[in-house]
């Protein structure tokens, strides 16, 4: 079976997503995610101009001789442009793969450890009573996990807070890239205060805790923010409240910085997001620095590199809590979802639900369910694209918010 042919498709049905097609000369097709927020026309012009033309003639049935032809055959490897690139042509293979076989995705990466894989759902306020009613809603629509995301008194909008999720506000989650459509095509400039922050975040968890009880797993995501110093200060002071985890708690490229915080806490310690290779964690892993594994598939070089990270995490009783935010796209949702059903070491799903002209677009079988994930039972990934409904929704400049301090100074967002 060989690659007929490949093509990238760039929509935005909500948000920006980027999507290659491989069609093999038998006439089977396999869907691979390359949305890289904010850089989506980079990636697109890495596969059009510089993949795509190396793909045609290709054995389809040959996934890792593939992979390492554009690892180490593109001589400049890593890097998020490369990998979200490698990962779309590797997801798409095994997409082509399992639909050969006539399975589910699942099955060829030794079929399933468990019935679905538990998923949290973003609960946010600009305030502690509208973060409770977001808990509520999120409780109410079967979510059994939670991440606690909150406004800060003194500050306006911060990472991770929706406008409106309160009662009678949108059911959908937060969405912060700004698009070109909703005002000028440039980052919206957040306030940040660490000190304000630290100061607040204890009392949000006491009431989150005092209102739902001990039992409801809940989650935080320190989106970078903090020194090495005040992450420890954190997860110190969310002790009492039994987190699940304390996500990116300090910029991640800098492994060492978080010999610190495990240090000092026993708040269980999540990263990975913005990393796009199993190097990138090499210390954290193999110090066993952390708790969950945070990569995306479409991030880190596709099913084939994020199985091998997994089973590094693995020797090391590491758990695997796999990026699932909308900006990846239902296609990199379904292969996340694959790999949850199929691995030993899974964590936890993250599950910000699409907007529904997302999934007009991409056509799910990936169900949920009493608070789990399953990806379904259709041969291969169980997602398909819908040229015409794509082709309704052209692609809009959009840009992640940028965060400056009280005095101005460029801060991480
Ligand atoms: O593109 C950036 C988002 O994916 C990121 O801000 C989401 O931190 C995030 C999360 O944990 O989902
Ligand atoms: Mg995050």
């Amino acid at each position: 079976m060989k690659i007929r042919s490949a093509d990238v498709n760039v929509t935005s049905p909500g948000r920006n997503f980027v999507t290659l097609r491989i069609t093999t000369d038998d006439g089977l097709t396999g869907l691979g995610d390359a949305t890289l927020n904010g850089r989506e026309l980079a990636v697109r012009s890495y596969l059009a101009d510089h993949v795509v033309p190396l793909l045609t003639g290709r054995d389809a049935g040959r996934i890792e001789d593939t992979w390492q032809y554009l690892y180490r055959g593109g001589y400049w490897r890593r890097g998020p442009v490369t990998m979200a690139a490698i990962a779309a042509v590797d997801t798409a293979l095994w997409d082509i793969k399992a639909k050969a076989a006539g399975m589910p995705l699942y099955q060829l990466l030794g079929g399933r450890s468990r019935r679905g894989a538990l998923a949290y759902g973003h609960a946010s306020g600009q305030d502690i009573p509208e973060l409770l009613d977001s808990v509520r809603a999120h409780l109410a629509d079967g979510f059994q996990a939670v991440r606690i995301q909150s406004g800060v008194p003194g500050l306006g909008p911060v990472y991770g807070v929706a406008a409106g999720t309160g009662s009678g506000g949108t059911r959908y989650d937060y969405e912060p890239a700004r698009r070109s459509a909703d005002g000028p095509a440039l980052p919206v400039e957040e306030t940040w205060d660490t000190r304000a922050y630290l100061r607040h975040l204890p009392r949000v968890f006491d009431a989150v805790r005092q209102e739902f009880g001990p039992e409801l797993p809940l989650l935080h995501d320190g989106h970078h923010r903090m020194t090495p110093i005040q992450a420890a200060r954190l997860g110190r002071d969310l002790e009492p409240y039994d987190l699940f985890w304390l996500e990116d708690a300090t910029p991640s490229e800098d492994q060492a910085a978080w010999r610190l915080i495990r240090g000092h806490t026993t708040t269980p310690l999540a990263t990975g997001e913005v990393f796009n290779s199993a190097y990138d964690y090499t210390t954290l892993i193999s110090e066993r620095l952390i708790d969950y594994v945070r990569s995306a598939v479409t991030h880190t070089g596709g099913i084939t590199a994020m199985r091998k990270l997994l089973d590094l995490a693995a020797l090391y009783g590491i758990k695997s809590g796999l990026h699932g935010p909308t900006d990846v796209s239902p296609v990199g949702m379904a292969a996340a979802l694959h790999l949850d059903l199929a691995i030993h070491n899974f964590g936890i799903q993250e599950y910000m639900r699409h907007d529904p002209r997302t999934l007009e677009v991409f056509r799910t079988s990936y169900t949920f369910q009493d608070g789990l994930l399953h990806p379904g039972e259709t041969p291969g990934l169980g997602v398909e694209l819908d040229d015409e409904a794509a082709a309704r929704f052209p692609y809009t400049p959009a840009y992640l918010p940028v965060n400056r301090l009280r005095d101005g100074t460029v801060h991480d967002w």
